[in-house]
């Protein structure tokens, strides 16, 4: 039997029926919470504190790597490895699983994880390298736009196999009398079907998200799977034709002035392995920099600290050990590490502005965190905070001045209680000011997961192959041990000159919104012609209903005509939308989920190549326009809002989750298909979920012949000059058939 809390708190493989999750649900004890060992408390605040990885250090910037001034080329690389870490997590008083309201503890954990060799340090460390590159701009000064040259080296164990991972094939301990303690895929019966499931977890590849380049190879291509320098046994389960042994050149084109500047990241993207590669910690930030950044200095004149924030939490797999802690069961939670930092300090002079590039290198709905800027004041504006860019793209004059994603009640001129939803894969750029009048003090930014933690499953047993014991991480349960406090993502110090040393009183402040830059004519907004409906599906698969571990769901993206409005799930082989270039059109998607969680957002819909503009969203039919100009008569000229340019869109709940064509909750956004040609994907960033299937191929073709990519050139457009590629077919045609056909012959 399952006990009841146990039901809640299962991950990411499984959804829980919502009958379930309603009969489960219990009010969170808020009164009797004891503070974790060895934390502190900062007004209502906790503060970890973990042996071995003391929290409120100083935060350092990721080492970082530029481009050679001479060549224009960002040249460098990055080997994978497996290394035994010890990471800070959140664990409850034994025995598990504790009930709410006992005194969890920070301990050090060691997960067995994949990380990159960081070439600054030499270290096999997480987060990865900070990459910063240039944009080429025409305006003055001119510049060439900067070359990314990434050498991939897969330095794993190869892998035994590579065929998804269920009760006949690489699950352990199917037979331990506790069925609580047996590895979710035990309960997969069945092979899954294709390659919709975890796979090949030692094949990697890379992926620069959010960047506007060609999806082809040696670019942003996904569709590699580089396996480990020494296999010998290739059982690839996608295409033969993409495989690679030991090492692969990545080499990106200069990037063009109609890059947009701003803070994007990179991380493997191996179907079937993207989610414990990036959960364990293979992720860096990626900046490109152009003439937004060189106002924005200019502005301070040239004084204006940066702080690259890549927020991660880590964990294996099965968030499991079997090493330093021992055999004994541990249940734990992952807690928000900045570039690898538990709770990092940043110290500010009084009236000093920073610029904050924070970055969600994440994977999974307990990563969704709500950040509050000024959570231990909610009336006095401790920290003061305006977003800059979202996703990579600075923002247009008049969101800077509405602040649509920081305030409740944007374009009133006030901002009041500034909170941030930064979901896995998006980042948000903000300038951050610290009040003179707090000098001397600490300041704690806390969050809170707004995220359905609830509806996430049991991780399986996979990386780990001699980890005998499932585990439960207790995200819901260790928040809700805090009581009415909330847990600290940062601490924000603000110095006392003459009493700090070095620390002197700034006179910094925002710009104003009338001198923000407007937008480069390359983010005009899109006009769009065609309509495309899409919902993330999860279908609940035999014996998944009603209790958990559920491991025959089926994890698919549903669009409206495509494969007779029957869910699609990942294929290389065809192409579900083909999109011929066009810089002047684009498409207006309607994109949902058949999930109703009350509040709580579930998927996160990404995809590659070209962002999109956020134009609105609908929450129980009730709409949020982000496109709201002109401003009403009196207002002020900025305030109004105009879409927002993203590339990672949390999906709001849908109250209709059975009827398809009518959802309730939906997001409304405008893509066009610009400059590349190729294949590429949409997702979902929960990791896991793209893992088992919720990914589709989407590919852009030339506008002169739809069955035709154009090869990519430094020089020349694509589709404008003679080389050519065949396109992949279309689902529902008889190519598409023979297209996967003969890929299954191969394998
Ligand atoms: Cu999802």
């Amino acid at each position: 039997m399952f006990r009841k809390s146990r039901l809640a708190f299962v991950f990411l493989l499984v959804l829980i029926p919502s009958s379930t999750v309603a009969a489960t649900k219990k009010p969170a004890a808020k009164t009797a919470a004891k503070l974790p060992k060895g934390a502190r408390l900062l007004q209502n605040v906790v503060i970890p504190g973990c042996p071995g990885t003391p929290a409120g250090l100083e935060l350092q910037n990721p080492p970082e790597i530029a481009a050679d001034p001479t060549t224009n080329v960002l040249s460098t690389t990055l080997g994978v490895y497996q290394a035994t870490k010890k990471v800070p997590v959140y664990s409850p008083p034994p025995p598990p699983p504790s009930p709410p309201g006992g005194v969890w503890t920070c301990v050090e954990q060691a997960f067995r994880l994949q990380l990159y060799k960081n070439p600054v340090t030499g270290e096999i460390q997480y987060p990865g390298p900070t990459l910063r590159l240039r944009r080429a701009s025409t305006n003055s000064p001119a510049y060439p736009g900067d070359s990314l040259h990434v050498l991939l080296e897969n330095h794993l164990e190869p892998n035994t196999g590579e065929d998804c991972i269920w009760r006949g094939f690489d699950c352990p301990d199917c037979d331990n009398p506790d069925a609580t303690l047996r590895p979710e895929c035990c309960g997969l019966l069945r092979k899954p079907v294709g390659m919709e499931c975890f796979h090949g977890l030692n094949d990697t590849n890379l992926h620069f998200h959010g960047l506007h380049i060609s999806p082809q190879q040696p670019q942003d291509w996904v569709f590699l799977q580089l396996q480990p320098v020494g296999t010998t046994i290739s059982t690839p389960m996608g295409d033969p034709a993409t495989v690679r042994v030991g090492s692969f050149q990545y080499a990106v084109n200069p990037l063009p002035s109609n890059q947009a500047e701003g803070t994007y990241w990179y991380h493997p993207h191996k179907h079937g392995s993207t989610s414990s590669q990036v959960g364990g910690g293979m992720a860096g930030a990626l900046i490109v920099e152009g003439p937004f950044d060189d106002w924005l200095r200019s502005y301070y004149g040239n004084y204006l600290r940066e702080k690259v924030m890549v927020i991660q939490q880590i964990h294996n797999f099965n968030f499991n050990t079997t090493l330093e802690v021992g055999l004994t069961q541990i249940i734990s939670t992952a807690l928000p590490l900045i570039n690898g930092q538990l709770v990092p300090k940043i110290t500010m002079n009084p009236g000093e502005v920073q610029r904050w590039r924070m970055i969600g290198a994440t994977i999974e709905a307990d990563a969704q965190l709500e950040i509050d800027f000024n959570g231990l004041s909610k009336a006095g504006n401790s920290l003061q905070v305006r977003q800059i860019e979202m996703d990579g793209v600075q923002f247009s004059p008049n969101n800077y001045y509405c602040q649509p994603l920081l305030d409740a009640t944007p374009c009133d001129g006030q901002l009041q209680d500034p909170r941030f939803q930064l979901s896995p894969g998006n980042r948000g750029d903000f300038l951050v000011r610290a009040d003179p009048a707090q000098a001397g003090h600490e300041l704690a930014i806390p969050y809170r997961v707004f995220g359905a933690i609830e509806r996430q499953g049991q991780h399986s047993t996979a990386i780990n192959r001699k980890a005998t014991m499932i585990k439960h991480h207790q995200t819901r349960a260790f928040l809700s041990s805090l009581g009415d406090s909330a847990p600290a993502l940062m601490i924000v110090y603000v110095c006392k000159p003459g009493s700090d040393p070095g620390c002197v009183d700034k006179s910094m402040d925002f710009p104003p919104a009338a001198k923000f830059p407007p937008l480069p004519p390359f983010l005009s907004d899109i006009k769009a012609s065609g309509r495309q409906n899409v919902q993330f599906q999860v279908i609940p698969g035999p014996g998944d209903n009603p209790v958990p571990p559920a491991p025959n769901s089926t994890f698919a993206i549903l669009v409206k005509g495509k494969n007779h409005n029957k869910p699609l799930q990942f294929n290389e082989q065809c192409a579900v939308f083909s999109e011929p270039i066009d810089p002047a059109g684009g498409e207006e998607w309607t994109i949902s989920q058949n999930v109703n969680n009350g509040t709580a957002p579930f998927h996160v819909f990404h995809i590659h190549t070209n962002p999109f503009q956020l134009v609105s969203t609908f929450i129980n039919n009730k709409r949020v326009s982000y496109s709201t100009c002109p401003p009403p008569p009196g207002a002020p000229p900025l305030a109004c809002v105009t879409p927002i340019w993203e590339d990672s869109l949390t999906l709001p709940n849908n109250t209709s989750p059975e009827q398809p064509d009518e959802p309730t909750g939906y997001a409304v956004i405008r893509q066009r298909f610009e400059d590349y040609t190729g294949g590429y994907v949409l997702h979902c960033h929960f990791l896991g979920h793209e893992d088992r299937g919720m990914m589709l191929a989407i590919q852009t073709v030339c506008p002169q012949d739809h069955t035709k990519y154009s090869v990519t050139s430094k020089s020349q457009k694509e589709c404008t000059f003679g080389q050519f590629l065949p396109a992949l077919p279309l689902v529902d045609t008889p190519e598409c058939l023979a297209a996967i056909k003969k890929a299954n012959e191969h394998h």
